[in-house]
């Protein structure tokens, strides 16, 4: 069985971060290590949420692993809340990283053109220096004009996405997947480059014109199980479009359906569908 680690927050309720990566993840028949930064009561999204933070368990936790000699098929990072994080993460892909692990970062900051509470343009341009230690990138366009340090705008023609993808990649990962891409009007997906066969891909679904939390975590850590299956990138990227398209709509064919995640859970027998 394959094995992964990612390390990112535990939102306790609210469906994002750990809480979404480890079932679906683990749904795909991929074994899920995880080291949590911070437990959260929710995401950052709700008025007011406890934050206990466990900057001082990364190396401990890293240190323990490497004594026992644990070895990961790809490291998949998300929310990470500072600037000393960003070092531990580093420090953790020179340790664990190498010939046979798939570093996949989601630089998780910003979106609709603002950076989320908490982080400053400083922060992106740390994570920019994160990002060169991976070999996929996963921003929504937002982050990645915070990355790319150019101004946000919601109108970039295909050649100025296309541009973006290819700085993106110059930052140093083989790949980079800008999600929230729309070419065509009523639809939206997403938009990849490999540096190295130098070929753009794009696939994209219906546009539904709702936004829930946590899409961006389902669509990352089904790109990331979808690798670690052995999916090539462009079919791992369509599955996870896929795979957040089907979760929306299960969401929105729930009468009172909730707005601080998506209901994945029911759009689960996708995924193991698709993979066997
Ligand atoms: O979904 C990304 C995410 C993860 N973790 C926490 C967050 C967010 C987005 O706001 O607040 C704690």
């Amino acid at each position: 069985m394959k094995r992964i680690v990612t390390i990112q927050d535990i939102s306790c309720l609210g469906k994002c971060s750990l809480t979404v990566a480890l079932p679906i993840i683990s749904a795909m028949g991929v074994e899920t290590a995880v080291v949590p930064t911070a437990v959260l009561s929710t995401h950052t999204m709700f008025r007011e949420f406890t934050f206990h933070d466990l900057t001082d368990e990364m190396t401990p936790i890293a240190d323990h692993w490497e004594r026992e000699g644990f070895a990961f098929d790809a490291i998949y990072t998300g929310y990470l809340g500072s600037f000393e994080q960003l070092g531990l993460v580093s420090k953790f892909f020179d340790r664990f990283g190498g010939e046979g692990t798939t570093v996949v970062v989601d630089p998780v900051m910003a979106d609709n053109g603002k950076l989320y509470a908490g982080f400053t343009p400083a922060f992106a341009r740390e994570m920019a220096n994160l990002v060169k230690k991976a070999d996929l990138v996963i921003p929504n366009l937002t982050e990645a004009c915070f990355l790319l340090d150019i101004p946000y705008r919601t109108d970039f023609t295909e050649a100025e996405l296309k541009e973006i993808l290819v700085r993106l990649t110059a930052l140093g990962p083989r790949y980079a997947a800008l999600t929230g891409v729309a070419l065509t009007p009523g639809r939206l997906g997403v938009m990849s480059y490999d540096r190295e066969e130098k070929t753009f891909f794009h696939y994209d679904r219906e546009y539904l014109s709702v936004s829930f939390h946590g899409t961006g975590d389902i669509f990352a850590s089904t790109t990331t199980g979808g690798l670690a299956r052995g999916l090539s990138m462009q079919d791992a990227l369509t599955l996870a479009v896929d795979f957040t398209v089907e979760s929306m709509l299960k969401t929105l064919a729930e009468p009172n359906h909730n707005t601080y995640g998506v209901n994945f859970e029911e759009a689960i027998p996708l995924l193991c569908e698709r993979l066997k």
